[in-house]
């Protein structure tokens, strides 16, 4: 990655340092010891390569080298951790909206946090954070992005793929990730003016894939199928049972898919 991003930023705090690794872990994990030693709310981590990727649930994210964006945002809100798990939200809003302006694509989103193109996932979110009782220290928010792959490995070959792949062009990571860091700040001051989605559900809603579709919600507590309805302003999504009742589902421990396949 180029280390012109500060360069072509245009923004307030998202960004206003970058730390730049050629290859880590997990940019996560760096943005965390940087957050533990103080980096100020908006900082970034961005790596060429990871070999740690993580995703959800102790899951890995794929994260060749040159490839793809990889990135950690240090973000300092004085909210409830419970209203943490809405920034998750709040950063697919501004990775639609970057992607959008930079490639012209129309992505959407699969709650809580892929971006999926053409019915394939080309970005992840997976948020951490840290708090001592109802005070929140610092959220990690980390981002994937495939930009340039031209193949992925075996096993996300039918879900996973990238913006070349979808576009057959090749985009400027670092144009990506500053129009990104642009869309988050537009999105995060409108959810820290009320503190919750109020402000964003319509946006939110409109972009979800599988909005008035069947999905299946997978839950540590089991499994269970309902038409998903969208979000409230809380961030649960709400889902009708066959015998008409709704089910608000928190994110967190659960992924939806779709009845026949990933969306
Ligand atoms: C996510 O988890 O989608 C969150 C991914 C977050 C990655 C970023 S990269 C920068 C920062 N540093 C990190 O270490 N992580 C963050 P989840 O919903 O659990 O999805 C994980 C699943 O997506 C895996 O089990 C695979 O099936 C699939 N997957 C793995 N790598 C992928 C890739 N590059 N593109 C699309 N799908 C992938």
């Amino acid at each position: 990655m180029d280390k012109k991003i500060r360069e072509i930023l245009n923004t307030k705090w998202a960004g206003c340092e970058v730390v730049y690794l050629d290859e880590t872990d997990s940019t996560n994990v760096q943005a965390r010891k940087l957050a533990e030693e103080g980096a100020p709310h908006g900082t970034l981590v961005v790596a060429d390569r990871q070999h740690g990727g993580k995703g959800r649930l102790g899951r890995s994210w794929e994260s060749p080298a040159g490839e793809g964006i990889w990135m950690s945002l240090i973000l300092r809100p004085e909210i409830s951790t419970l209203s943490a798990s809405m920034l998750t939200l709040v950063l697919a809003l501004a990775v639609e909206k970057g992607l959008r302006v930079v490639a012209g694509v129309d992505s959407q989103i699969k709650w809580p946090n892929d971006l999926i193109l053409n019915g394939r996932k080309i970005c992840g979110i997976l948020t951490e954070m840290s708090s001592s009782q109802m005070d929140i220290q610092y959220v990690v928010a980390g981002i994937g992005i495939n930009v340039s792959q031209r193949e992925f490995p075996e096993e996300l070959k039918t879900i996973a793929s990238s913006l070349y792949m979808e576009t057959g062009e090749l985009f400027e990571r670092e144009r990506v990730v500053a129009a990104v860091m642009e869309a988050v700040e537009q999105f995060y001051d409108i959810f820290m003016a009320t503190g919750d989605m109020s402000g964003l559900i319509e946006r939110y809603n409109g972009r979800l894939v599988n909005m008035n579709q069947e999905v299946c919600v997978l839950a540590p507590s089991g499994e269970f199928r309902g038409i998903s309805r969208g979000i409230t302003s809380t961030g649960s999504l709400i889902v009708t049972m066959e015998d008409g009742t709704e089910r608000e589902v928190i994110s967190g421990e659960v992924s939806v898919r779709g009845v026949y396949g990933y969306v």
